[in-house]
C-alpha cells in the first residue's frame, strides 16, 4: 500500500519515487506550491530595483510589520555554463555551504527527514549593534518535470521550524526565513545531438525569493542597508562559485 507516501519525481529521468511521508510533508508540499506560484508573479508594482549589475537584478518591497522591517525580496539572475540542477545542488548540499556563505559562523544538519529533505541549524554572523541571529529551518530540494521537450526546473525550499535540538537560547535571536531558489535550464543553439551539448550552449535563468524577519528588532535603516549590500554579494559569490566548481565537470542536467 502507498496510502502513507508521497509520490514525487526527483529526477530528471521523469522516474517516479515513492517516498515514506514525514511529520512536515505536508508543510513542504504547502510551501513549494506557494513558491511556485509566487515566482511568476511579476515585480511591476511596489517593488524597488535596488541593485542591479549585468544580468542580476534585485527587487524589494519596503513593509513593516509591528516596527519590524520584514521587507520581501525578489532576485533575476542568468547565468551562463551551468544548470539549474548544478545551482540547487550546490545551494542544497551542507557540504558546499561554509565555501558561499558569507553570512554564517556556523551551520549544521539536525535531522535528515527523507533524502531531499534535512533540518539545519545555523549560527549567523553578528552585526553590530544587534544581537546574534541564529536559524533553523527546513531545506528540500525538488526536480519538477514540465514536459518531454522542456528542461525540468529545479528549487530549494528553505523554511524556519522549530526543534527539539534547536532550542532558542538568549542572547541569541531567532530569525524566520522563507526563502526559494528556482532554477530553470535554457539550451541555446541546441547542437543536434543532446550529448553534444557543451557548457557554452547552455544557461540558468535563477530566481531567488526571500522572506526574512529578523526575530527581533533592529534598526530599519541598518538593516536594509545590511540587505542591499548582503543579497547581491551573496548571488555573485554564490553563482561564480558553482561556476568555477563545474568548469571542467560533465554538466548535470
Ligand atoms: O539564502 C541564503 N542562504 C541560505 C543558506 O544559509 C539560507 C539562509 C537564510 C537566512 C537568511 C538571513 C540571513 C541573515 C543574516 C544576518 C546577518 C548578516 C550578516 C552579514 C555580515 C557579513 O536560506 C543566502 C542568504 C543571503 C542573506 C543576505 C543578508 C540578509 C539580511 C537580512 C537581515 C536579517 C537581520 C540581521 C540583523 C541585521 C542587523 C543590522
Amino acid at each position: 500500500t502507498i496510502t502513507d507516501a508521497t509520490i514525487v519525481s526527483t529526477s530528471n529521468d521523469d522516474s517516479l519515487v515513492i517516498k515514506d511521508k514525514h511529520r512536515l510533508s505536508d508543510d513542504v508540499e504547502r510551501i513549494v506550491q506557494e513558491h511556485l506560484k509566487y515566482v511568476s508573479e511579476d515585480v511591476s508594482h511596489g517593488w524597488d530595483l535596488i541593485h542591479q549589475d549585468g544580468e542580476m537584478k534585485v527587487y524589494r518591497r519596503e513593509v513593516e510589520e509591528n516596527g519590524i522591517v520584514v521587507d520581501p525580496l525578489k532576485c533575476f539572475h542568468t547565468i551562463k555554463g551551468v544548470t539549474g540542477h548544478e545551482l540547487c545542488q550546490y545551494f542544497w548540499e551542507f557540504q558546499y555551504r561554509m565555501d558561499w556563505e558569507t553570512t554564517l559562523d556556523s551551520t549544521k544538519i539536525i535531522e535528515v527527514l527523507d533524502p531531499d529533505t534535512m533540518v539545519f541549524f545555523q549560527v549567523h554572523k553578528r552585526v553590530w549593534p544587534a544581537a546574534q541571529r541564529d536559524s533553523c529551518f527546513w531545506s528540500h530540494i525538488r526536480c519538477i518535470s514540465n514536459s518531454e521537450e522542456d528542461q525540468p526546473t529545479w528549487l530549494v525550499v528553505n523554511y524556519t521550524t522549530s526543534h527539539p535540538l534547536a532550542p532558542i537560547k538568549s542572547p541569541q535571536v531567532r530569525l524566520v526565513a522563507n526563502v526559494a531558489l528556482i532554477c530553470e535550464t535554457i539550451i541555446c543553439e541546441p547542437p543536434l545531438n543532446p550529448q553534444d551539448i557543451k557548457r557554452e550552449n547552455i544557461q540558468c535563468k535563477l530566481t531567488y525569493v526571500a522572506f526574512v524577519n529578523p526575530g527581533g528588532w533592529v534598526p530599519s535603516a541598518a538593516l536594509r542597508g545590511v540587505a542591499k549590500r548582503e543579497y547581491p554579494r551573496f548571488l555573485k559569490r554564490f553563482t561564480s562559485y558553482v561556476i568555477e566548481q563545474t568548469r571542467n565537470k560533465p554538466i548535470l542536467f
